[in-house]
């Protein structure tokens, strides 16, 4: 049986820019590092063969050459495991570029920077096909058929968009043309996500990027190990969770909650049961919904204050429990303020307009506390 593992959307030199904190930023840049090594160790602890990268390993095509020369000597304390690189459309390969350089590459390391072409490994029954990119952008496919063969396992690995070939710009692949390959299984990279699928004979798959760049990338991250039994047509895959912290969306119901310290419990117990124990090192981006009694005191910046986690970013989609269409009944000027703003938010041209005027009546109300309180 061969053992490969397949990781891909490394991105390494990622800035983490979104992150306006500059320790939080750091330390997003030493997870992701940490992740690329920990891959690694990874491959020697389940004696894989061959590690599979296929594409934007970097970030951009002209990487630090200190980053360069660090995964250089990462690799090379992996042999005897081969790592096969395809180049993506984040750190093509020009001339000049890192990849053109192959005497710094250490030999277990092979590279596939131009088009389709094959490596051999007659000792596991194995061929490697692969080509790479040489800009930003590949208009045409670099997918070639090959020959299938008997007991030999055809294996592809390429940077390319198998969802939207109609229309894109970055080595479009059709399933029609994944069917008709001849490769057993094609290592792709591209899609940030894990996605896994089978066209005709051809398995494929997205390992998605190991460490998350972003709230668009959320969930567990990690590789995919492949084994390749004997007398099977296509590998065995299985996901492995590598990523040091998650992106996570979520909704937290605050209807009847009068207070931060109230509040932060709840979200708290939440994430809990939703993350496990060691919820507290994810990166999290919490809808606060529900309807908050008018006497409520509950604060962005004091909830903030009171959840510890690694990054939180709250929406206030909460609204006040009143009758708004009672109060708008009433001749006062909470009820007439309340009339008008309803007024308003019918005739939102969309979710945002809707929303900010919601917002502009919940906190005129508050102002008209005693009002409120006659009404009800
Ligand atoms: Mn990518």
């Amino acid at each position: 049986m061969t053992k490969i593992v397949q990781m891909s959307d490394v991105h390494l030199g990622f800035a983490y820019a979104g992150l306006t904190d500059r320790h939080r930023q750091q330390q997003r840049q030493q997870d992701l590092w940490q992740t690329f090594l920990n891959a690694l160790a990874y491959c020697q602890k389940i004696d894989a063969q061959l590690l599979l990268i296929p594409g934007d390993l970097f970030d951009t095509p002209n990487p630090d050459a200190a980053l360069v020369q660090d995964v250089q000597d990462a690799f090379r304390k992996i042999a005897p495991i081969k790592v096969v690189i395809a180049t993506g459309n984040h750190d093509f390969a020009y001339a000049g570029s890192c990849w053109d350089e192959p005497q710094k590459w250490p030999a277990n390391v092979h590279l596939f920077t131009g088009t389709w072409s094959k490596l051999d490994f007659p000792d596991w029954q194995i061929t490697i096909w692969g080509a790479g990119f040489t800009a930003p952008y590949a208009k045409i496919s670099l997918l070639k058929p090959v020959t299938p063969q008997t007991n030999h396992w055809q294996i592809g690995v390429l940077h390319g968009d198998a969802f939207t070939p109609e229309s894109s710009p970055y080595d479009p692949l059709t399933a029609e043309q994944i069917a008709n390959s001849g490769l057993n299984w094609l290592a792709l990279g591209h899609i940030h996500k894990r996605i896994q699928n089978q066209v005709g004979a051809t398995a494929y798959a997205y390992a998605g990027t190991p460490e998350g760049h972003g709230f668009d990338e959320q969930g567990p991250k990690g590789v995919l190990v492949l084994d390749f039994i004997p007398g099977q047509t296509t590998p065995t895959v299985t996901f492995q969770p590598l990523a040091q912290r998650q992106y996570e969306e979520l909704s937290v119901d605050l209807t009847g909650l009068n207070s931060n310290s109230e509040a932060a419990a709840k979200i708290e117990t939440m994430l809990a049961e939703k993350y496990g124990p060691d919820y507290q090192r994810h990166l999290y981006k919490i809808h606060l919904t529900g309807a908050l009694p008018t006497t409520a005191l509950i604060t962005e910046a004091g909830l903030t204050a009171q959840l510890s986690v690694f990054d939180l970013r709250l929406r206030n989609e909460t609204h006040l429990a009143i009758d708004y269409q009672q109060l708008a009944q009433l001749d006062t000027l909470a009820g007439n303020f309340t009339k008008k703003v309803l007024a308003k938010i019918d005739q939102a041209h969309n979710d945002q307009e809707k929303a900010q005027a919601q917002l502009a009546l919940d906190l005129g109300l508050r102002a008209f506390q005693e009002d409120l309180t006659n009404a009800h």
